[in-house]
């Protein structure tokens, strides 16, 4: 695959999260090519308020055109298509509509107040290891070198469930 590949972790637990999922990646292509797409994901809200219903999760590589090839205008983009969705921000890790998480780009390494790449918590969450090992499973973190799969070998994800749903 391009080495400059950004991968995008999709998330929605509130409203109707199928119809979410599928209406952000209509709209992902205004962003660049979708070039692999992961398939959904179910599972229970990880932190956050108790009582929330269950996620749906996916991971897209996505090739972006260039007013988007710099994370931070990536990253604006994908926050204008949360806020189409009617995303509200309130309490960390709370239900959502949608959240769309710009997990890594290429190798860029960054930590700004507005961005850290690769995504902080990643590695330690088999809701975006599983889809990111199914679209690519040689996937390495930048600075660790530790693959993908081996933190998703390394974690418990008997509680996420990879389901049949399909994206159309
Ligand atoms: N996202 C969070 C917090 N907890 N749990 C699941 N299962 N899926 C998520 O996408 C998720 C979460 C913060 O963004
Ligand atoms: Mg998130
Ligand atoms: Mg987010």
């Amino acid at each position: 695959m391009k080495p400059d590949l950004a991968y995008i972790a999709l998330g929605s637990n509130l409203g109707d999260p199928l119809q979410q999922l599928r209406t952000a990646m209509q709209k992902l292509p205004r962003l660049g090519e979708v070039v692999a797409r992961s398939s959904l994901y179910r599972s229970p809200a990880q932190g956050g308020p108790p009582g929330q219903p269950d996620y749906l999760n996916a991971v897209v590589a996505l090739d972006p055109f260039p007013p988007y090839q710099s994370p931070l205008e990536l990253l604006r983009a994908l926050l204008a298509i949360e806020q189409e969705a009617g995303r509200v921000r309130r309490i960390r890790w709370e239900a959502r509509t949608l959240d769309l998480d710009l997990l890594t780009m290429g190798n860029w390494v960054l930590n700004s107040p507005a961005l850290t790449l690769p995504h902080p918590r990643m590695m330690e969450r088999p809701f975006v290891l599983a889809p990111l090992c199914e679209i690519n499973p040689h996937w390495r973190h930048p600075e660790t070198g530790i693959a993908a799969a081996e933190a998703l070998a390394a974690l418990d994800s008997s509680w996420l469930e990879r389901t049949d749903l399909g994206w159309d």
